[in-house]
């Protein structure tokens, strides 16, 4: 506890927080902490179902005969919040007593009468449009709730106490600046009377951390930083005499899970900082890639399980760790899984953090520029996703999994996107599988060695899909006893980064499609039982509750920035009384990696962020003649820029808010850009 003594004392300072060396005298809420312990069943109180994070409902009314007769049986638009292309809407509703309470990408809530979709109350969160250190679009994955209130964490990185009755403000705490690179997205946990909250800004050389809250109050009760100070455990893996470790990233993308029996909380930690530039970090770099255990009531370190050693390829553990219970070899076992951008899936003993299927570590490619680990941990049995890039024209190098980089770029699979990203796998105790949700992408990495500055973007190089290469998706079914495929279907569309789904006593697998579907599938062999058109792309996790006997599925649908599926602001739910129809389809996401649209002829005046599109050029196809000189304008929110995709290319530089720079082009021939801190933007310039 407080084991960074200079640094608490510093943010104390900062932000006159009364950090308490002891655990307060807590008023706990002994009916959510029992439905916390307990199976799903009419009520969804937390974001990952319950403790477990595992989204596996007891709910059977809905099942797999009579799935193909569900209907919709209200959809709700939440008032234009979060509508643009900047946002994603991630988060899963939560459900108690027949009040529904869903957040959105701008950090607004919406308490929803469960049964009729009327709304109750509104919580706009008022946080300024102009963050400039969200690193993947504006999301909020979700809520928690306990002792009459709902708590959520915003990407300004407060977290936010909410009167459960009104959506008044009941206490708001700062864990950190947005301007010094950190923001929130994770669902918080609330269990015993504390909230558990991650923090992001892995991208932003931040120092990430877990904070535990007293729910009552908004009280500091304790933090747990995910990179060590001098001379704490983990100091060994980072370079001795350097500060490296301090903005080292780490960030928690995800809800933590906890086993009260044990007394520990688990979560996952993600990427090093910079991401591709580890010339300076020489070690494993602990905890980064990380699944970490802790004292749930006092924060102490309990184990850590590291999956990529001295990450070089953003490889964060950005899915909810999963606990469940098993059987292996005859002996009843105490799991705990984490789906990783790498492609596997990492199953542990969760008394312990030893494998409980078996992780190996093997010798990996090396490159001494880059101080990359000599091994890295393989684990038994199936990845979700291919492992190696092809060659695409144009690029000298393409590798497998844990093939390093320097400065000309190398094309790896799976990218630093997934694998599995955010989304969350659900687990089954019916079937013993986990439904994993992968993405097929491949990236060119590339190492330029950028310098640290507080707030702002610190990844030491980057990652791009080749223009024209092809972006997919897999949906696994993962044995957990042995950690091999059970079943796959191939998905169109990529969706390891925002969807995930959920599974119930009904033998139904639940998910949203990037295109807008909303999709029930057999959860013992993968077949498509129901399939409805929601009109936006369905890209978050549902869930499943019960009013008054009658079972509902709830979707948000709003989109999802970084998988580009369609944005919108609704939120859908089903049944076997619903009387609604499907919607048209919206634009499906993009499949091949480029710019997109009709070519303006003529056009020498781009701009960046125009048509509430944040995170686009407009046009971004251009035809000129050679000697035009192109102006690119921001006219968006944060900072942009436009950067030839190619080594030692042009640059405008960063450009503020309003700001315009030139470039003039001589030579005929065809230029592809990007926005360089926003990788997926692409832009075309002809010359002619
Ligand atoms: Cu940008």
């Amino acid at each position: 506890m407080l084991r960074q003594a200079c640094r608490t004392v510093s943010t104390l300072i900062v932000f006159g927080l009364l950090i308490v060396a002891h655990t307060p005298a807590r008023a706990t809420d002994a009916e959510i902490d029992r439905l916390l312990r307990s199976p799903v069943g009419k009520d969804w109180v937390t974001n990952g179902g319950n403790l477990t994070n595992n989204r596996y409902s007891t709910l059977k009314q809905i099942d797999t005969t009579n799935v193909g007769k569900l209907k919709g049986a209200w959809m709700t638009r939440l008032k234009g919040s979060g509508v643009g292309g900047k946002y994603s809407f991630e988060a899963s509703p939560l459900v108690k007593d027949g009040v529904m309470y869903v957040v959105t990408g701008n950090d607004d809530v919406f308490a929803l009468n469960a049964k009729t979709g009327e709304i109750i109350w509104e919580y706009w969160s008022g946080i300024e449009q102009t963050i400039s250190t969200v690193c993947c679009g504006w999301a909020n994955r979700g809520l928690a709730m306990g002792e009459g209130q709902i708590y959520l964490g915003q990407l300004d990185a407060n977290v936010v106490a909410l009167d459960m009755k009104t959506g008044k403000v009941a206490w708001k705490t700062p864990i950190e600046k947005w301007q010094n690179g950190y923001g929130i997205t994770s669902a918080p946990l609330y269990y015993d009377g504390v909230i558990y909250s991650g923090i992001t800004g892995g991208e932003y050389g931040v120092r990430g951390r877990l904070t535990a809250l007293n729910a009552k109050t908004g009280e500091i009760v304790w933090r747990w930083f995910t990179l060590p100070g001098p001379g704490e455990k983990g100091s060994e893996t980072w370079p001795p005499g350097t500060d490296h470790s301090m903005r080292g990233g780490a960030a928690i993308w995800n809800t933590p899970a906890v086993d009260p029996e044990l007394g520990l909380v688990y979560f996952a930690v993600g990427n090093c900082g910079p991401d591709y530039d580890g010339s300076m970090r020489e070690g494993d770099n602990l905890f980064c890639t990380s699944i970490v255990a802790l004292n749930a009531k006092t924060g102490e370190y309990a184990w850590h399980f590291q999956q990529v050693h001295h990450d070089l390829w953003d490889y964060d553990a950005a899915s909810p760790v999963v606990l469940f219970d098993t059987v292996i070899n005859g002996e009843p076992r105490k799991g705990i899984a984490e789906a990783g951008r790498t492609g596997w899936v990492y199953i542990l003993d969760r008394t312990n953090g030893k494998p409980l299927v078996g992780i190996e570590e093997k010798p990996v490619p090396q490159e001494p520029r880059q101080k990359t680990a000599a091994t890295q941990p393989i684990p038994a049995g199936d990845a979700i996703v291919p492992q190696c890039a092809e060659k695409i024209p144009g690029y000298d190098e393409a590798g497998c999994i844990y093939t390093p980089f320097w400065e000309s770029p190398v094309l790896v699979q799976p990218s630093g996107i997934g694998g599995t990203n955010w989304s969350p796998m659900p687990y089954s105790p019916d079937t013993g599988y986990f439904y994993v949700p992968g993405t097929v992408r491949t990236s060119a990495f590339v190492r330029n060695g950028t310098k640290y500055t507080n707030g702002q973007r610190y990844t030491g190089g980057g990652q791009t899909a080749p223009i024209g290469s092809t972006m997919s998706g897999t949906f696994t079914a993962i044995d957990a006893r042995t950690n091999k495929i059970a079943w796959q279907n191939k998905t169109p569309y990529r969706i390891g980064g925002g969807g995930g789904s959920t599974v119930t006593a009904g033998g139904l697998v639940l998910r949203g499609e990037p295109d807008g579907n909303f999709l029930a599938l057999d959860a013992k062999t993968g077949q498509e039982l129901f399939r409805f058109q929601t009109g936006f792309g369905a890209d978050a996790p549902p869930v499943v509750y019960e009013v008054d006997g009658e079972e509902f599925i709830a979707i948000a649908a709003g989109g999802n920035q970084m998988q580009g599926s369609a944005y919108g602001d609704a939120v859908w739910t089903f049944s076997l009384k619903g009387q609604l129809g499907p919607l048209w389809p919206p634009p499906a996401p993009q499949t091949i990696a480029g710019p997109t649209g009709p070519i303006a002829v003529g056009a020498n005046e781009i701009k960046i962020g125009a048509n509430n599109t944040e995170y686009s050029f407009s046009p971004a196809r251009t035809r000129i003649k050679s000697g035009t000189t192109v102006s690119f304008s921001n006219v968006g929110d944060i900072p942009h820029d436009a950067s030839a995709l190619q080594q030692n290319g042009w640059s405008t530089g960063a450009l503020a808010k309003g700001e315009t720079k030139t470039v003039k082009f001589d030579k005929p021939g065809i230029y592809y850009y990007i926005c360089s801190p926003h990788p997926w933007m692409y832009g075309q310039v002809i010359v002619e």
